[in-house]
C-alpha cells in the first residue's frame, strides 16, 4: 500500500497569514506546510502538498491522487459550498478523505453551513485552526497502521 498523502488546499489559502487573523490565525501556508511535512516524516508519509484558486487544478490532483495515493487531506475553500465537481472527483477516489476547515464553519454564515465535501469525506475537522491539517495527517497515519481499527 502506498504512503503517498495529498494535502489539497483551494481558493485564497495562499493568503493565510497574511489577512484575516483574527478568522483564521497567524500562521502562512507555509508554515502550515512545514508542520505538515514533519508530521507525515513522523509516520512515513510522502506528501505532496498543493494550493490553487483554480478549481480544474485540485480536480486535477483528486485525479493524480487516484492513482498513486493512499489519503486526501482537503481544505476546499469557498469550493466547499459549492463545488460538485470537487465532489464528483472525490467519489472516484477510493481511499480515506479527510476535509479539514481553519474556521469553525457552523459558527459562521449560513452558507457555510453547506459542505459538498462532507457528503464524502470520512472525517471533517473544523474549527481547530491550521492544527487541523497534522491531526488529519496522523488519522490517516493511524489508519494505514491500524486499518482494522477504523
Ligand atoms: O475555515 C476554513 O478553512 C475555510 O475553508 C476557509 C475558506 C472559507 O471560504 C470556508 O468557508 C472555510 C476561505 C479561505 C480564505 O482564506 C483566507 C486566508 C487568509 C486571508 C483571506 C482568506
Amino acid at each position: 500500500m502506498s504512503r503517498i498523502v495529498y494535502v489539497l488546499n483551494g481558493p485564497n489559502l495562499n493568503l493565510l497569514g497574511k489577512r484575516q487573523p483574527h478568522i483564521y490565525g497567524h500562521e502562512t501556508l507555509a508554515d502550515v506546510e512545514a508542520d505538515c511535512r514533519k508530521v507525515a516524516g513522523e509516520h512515513g508519509l510522502e506528501l505532496r502538498f498543493h494550493q490553487s484558486n483554480r478549481e480544474y487544478e485540485i480536480i486535477d490532483w483528486i485525479h493524480e491522487a487516484r492513482e498513486v495515493a493512499c489519503g486526501i487531506v482537503i481544505n476546499p475553500a469557498a469550493f466547499t459550498h459549492t463545488s460538485v465537481a470537487i465532489l464528483d472527483a472525490l467519489n472516484t477516489f477510493e481511499a480515506t478523505v479527510i476535509e479539514v476547515h481553519i474556521s469553525n464553519v457552523h459558527k459562521r454564515e449560513d452558507f457555510r453551513h453547506h459542505s459538498y465535501v462532507s457528503l464524502r469525506a470520512d472525517g471533517v475537522i473544523a474549527g481547530l485552526g491550521t492544527q487541523g491539517y497534522a491531526l488529519a495527517l496522523r488519522r490517516l497515519a493511524h489508519l494505514l497502521d491500524k486499518p482494522a481499527a477504523k
